[in-house]
């Protein structure tokens, strides 16, 4: 349910149960944690894309698996929770490398959160953000809660979580809630294009970064000064720190090792 495909240091993660517009059942959820997981182990693997199968990104939860109209009792969501959504969130959030997401079509409940999580969100112009759990009576979850107000604030956050009201990709990225839209056939060779570029980059600085950027939402200016002496102080003993350098001393392009 998830398609693996290994592009020149770049890992193409393809979410793939287009039917049902990608949603997530358990078979998907752990295929996708861990091709994540082999990913965070394999130094060959530079940077993740992920994207999905047919016209949708991701439809969230599979909500034929939570079918209670014979009266059966309702599942513990808070278990569904714990057991796969959060653990992918963190390892999405902790992964070392760059993650770029390719929204290719709507991207609803979790799976709008999820596109969210990641590092670089690109859509395409056609693609929907659509936080639907108010329209089931849930709460929005995979982080969302967390992440919108900060990306959007609280205005903003609060009327796409209490509506459920679909925003287009090009208003998502007025609003800075992703990075960038492109015309639909343009999506996929753009991302892939980034993805390369990420690939071929300093690695253990795009990976400081990340971790950087992150913690600051729950730290001091004086804890992030800090955190900034300690992270350059490691990527300056980098080997790509020394051929940045010497690429940029005798004006020629960097050739990054990853190390
Ligand atoms: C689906 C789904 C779907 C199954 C489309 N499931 N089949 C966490 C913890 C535990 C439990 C609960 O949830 C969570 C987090 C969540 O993610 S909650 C939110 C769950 N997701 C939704 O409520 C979204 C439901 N889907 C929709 O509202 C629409 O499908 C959207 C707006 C995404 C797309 O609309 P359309 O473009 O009009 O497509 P469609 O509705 O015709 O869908 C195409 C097919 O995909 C259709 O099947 P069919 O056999 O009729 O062709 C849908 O039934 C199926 N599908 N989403 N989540």
């Amino acid at each position: 349910t998830v398609i693996a495909e290994e592009r020149d240091g770049a890992l193409l993660l393809t979410l793939n149960r287009p039917d049902r517009l990608n949603a997530f059942n358990e078979g998907m959820h752990k295929s996708l944690l861990q091709h994540m997981k082999s990913a965070r182990q394999n130094d060959g693997i530079r940077c993740i894309l992920l994207t999905g199968a047919g016209r949708g990104f991701c439809a969230g939860q599979d909500l034929s698996d939570r079918d209670m109209r014979d009266g059966s009792a309702a599942p513990d969501l808070g278990l569904t929770l714990e057991n796969l959504y959060n653990p992918l969130i963190r390892e999405i959030r902790s992964m070392p490398k760059p993650i770029v997401c390719a929204v290719n079509g709507v991207a609803a409940g979790a799976g709008a959160n999820i596109a969210l999580a990641c590092d670089i969100v690109l859509a395409a112009r056609s693609a929907r953000f659509i936080q639907a759990f108010s329209k089931i009576g849930l709460v929005p979850d995979s982080g969302g809660t967390w992440l919108l107000p900060k990306l959007i604030g609280e205005a903003r956050a609060k009327a796409l979580a209490m509506t459920g009201e679909p925003l287009n990709a090009d208003t998502a990225a007025e609003w800075g809630l992703i990075w960038k839209t492109y015309p639909d056939a343009e999506l996929h060779p753009e991302a892939e294009k980034l993805a390369a570029h990420f690939a071929a980059g300093a690695t253990t600085g795009l990976a400081l970064t990340k971790q950087l950027i992150q913690d600051a939402a729950v730290q001091s200016l004086d804890q992030q000064l800090d955190a900034e002496r300690d992270a350059q102080r490691q990527a300056g003993r980098t080997a790509d720190y020394r051929e940045g350098v010497s690429a940029f001393l005798e004006k020629r392009p960097a050739r990054f090792s990853g190390s």
